[in-house]
């Protein structure tokens, strides 16, 4: 058994707890504490020039968000999504009623293959809901085409894609522009955390007054409800902390940059284990960090990831099991394994290794060193190995070698 202290997946970035304070004494002094206050107005403000998108609105989280979503567009029927994903994506249809139906992914980038994707098609089909998993942009012109050609929305979940850019005519953007609509998440777990919370990026004023009402229970105003809202709306604690947040975000960043710089020096090369490819012409925020765990490695993923456990290294299975082999899913006719051979291999070989601003090269080192050795050629372990025994004894001797 390791002596090292356990190394999770993720290490939530907190600020110094005395810059917090101020805010803290400001929300205690007014007593706003909730309902559209002045620390959620300046924080969506301040996400918008920060991120260069153009509309924000605020949620508890990104799945109350998804779900808000789909109901400010109104999407019924069925929706082309991901079976790799994490499953908030899929319940937030269920949660309108909708019917998920599951396209298989891209082998090189894991996000919806667009070709997958217009194979899935029927009448019923009113929407597309992809994510760029870890934070890889979808492949958004593809998608934006065949949302055109058969007149579907598109609704991202970009619950990973907080500060991922694109080069777009000659400019780097925000994946979270593309989309009718692009959810994000800060929960605990992501680049930019609020404790819990989420947004959904609105292309208009008119889209996200609409979500904004939808937030709060169909008010417009005191006495008049014009929709059957829900409360999804961020407290002032939540968002006096992103505001707090934002200036640290990315130095954050940057350090996961160089985290994972180095895991691609030191597992270079490594047979049967394949990393993902840096994506093209985009800046990304180092969110996660997969590695692939193939049979040419010498020792199955879930070996691995026990292995790793053993040491202490607290590695996660981002995204298994399917979603569609949950008991909610499995049955629907897109779930059978033969329509998504490509998101199955994936899930069975994939292992997200920790990955977080404060992560000492030291970590990184062992964590690597852990996988390497869990995939070397095994020794036989000393209790397999029996001497043959001298006839004079009757008792095997065990040595080791
Ligand atoms: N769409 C996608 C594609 C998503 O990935 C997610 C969430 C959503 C939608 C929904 O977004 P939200 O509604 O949550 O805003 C975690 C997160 O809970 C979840 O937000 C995230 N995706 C998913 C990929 O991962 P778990 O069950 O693995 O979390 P948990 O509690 O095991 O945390 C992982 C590790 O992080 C822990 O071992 C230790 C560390 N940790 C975690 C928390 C919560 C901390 O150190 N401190 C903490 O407070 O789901």
């Amino acid at each position: 058994m390791s002596t090292h202290a356990p190394l999770f997946v993720t290490r939530p970035e907190l600020p110094p707890l005395e810059e917090f304070l101020p805010y803290l004494q400001q929300i205690w002094d007014t007593r706003v504490l909730s309902n559209n206050g002045p620390f959620h107005q300046q924080l969506e403000a301040e996400l918008c020039k920060h991120l260069g998108v153009p509309h924000i609105s605020l949620f508890t989280n990104a799945t109350m968000a998804l779900v808000t979503a789909l109901q400010s567009l109104r999407i019924t029927g069925e929706v082309i999504t991901t079976p790799y994903s994490f499953v908030a994506t899929a319940h937030s249809l269920m949660w309108n009623g909708i019917k998920p139906v599951f396209a298989d992914i891209d082998p090189v980038t894991l996000n919806l293959d667009p070709r997958r994707i217009e194979a899935a098609i029927t009448p019923q089909t009113t929407a597309i809901m992809p994510i760029h998993c870890y934070g890889t942009p979808c492949d958004v012109d593809a998608i934006r085409r065949i949302a055109d050609d058969y007149n579907l929305k598109v609704i991202y979940d970009a619950a990973h894609a907080f500060g991922v850019r694109r080069s777009e005519g000659g400019q780097m953007r925000s994946v979270l522009n593309h989309g009718d609509l692009s959810v994000v998440s800060f929960h605990a777990t992501k680049v930019f955390n609020t404790f819990e919370g989420g947004a959904i990026i609105s292309p208009d004023a008119r889209t996200k007054q609409r979500i904004d009402h939808l937030k709060n229970f169909g008010f417009i105003n005191e006495t008049t409800v014009v929709a059957t809202g829900i409360n999804g709306k961020m407290s002032e604690f939540n968002a006096a902390l992103g505001l707090l947040q934002l200036k640290h975000v990315d130095q954050a960043i940057a350090r996961r940059g160089e985290v994972e710089a180095l895991y691609r020096r030191l597992f270079a090369g490594v047979p049967g284990l394949r990393m993902l490819d840096k994506p093209v012409d985009a800046t990304p925020n180092h969110s996660y960090f997969p590695v692939l765990i193939g049979p040419g490695f010498g020792a199955s993923r879930d070996a691995v990831y026990e292995a790793l456990k053993a040491e202490q290294i607290m590695a996660r299975r981002y995204f298994y099991p399917l979603i569609s082999d949950f008991p909610m899913y499995r049955g629907l006719p897109s779930a059978v394994a033969q329509n998504l051979p490509v998101a199955r291999e994936v899930s069975d070989q994939v292992l997200c290794l920790p990955i977080f601003p404060s992560m000492a090269d030291a970590d990184v080192e062992r964590v690597a060193a852990a996988i390497i050795a869990a995939g070397a050629p095994r020794r036989p372990a000393a209790s397999a190995i029996r001497l043959v025994t001298p006839a004079s004894h009757d008792v095997p001797l065990v040595a080791t070698i």
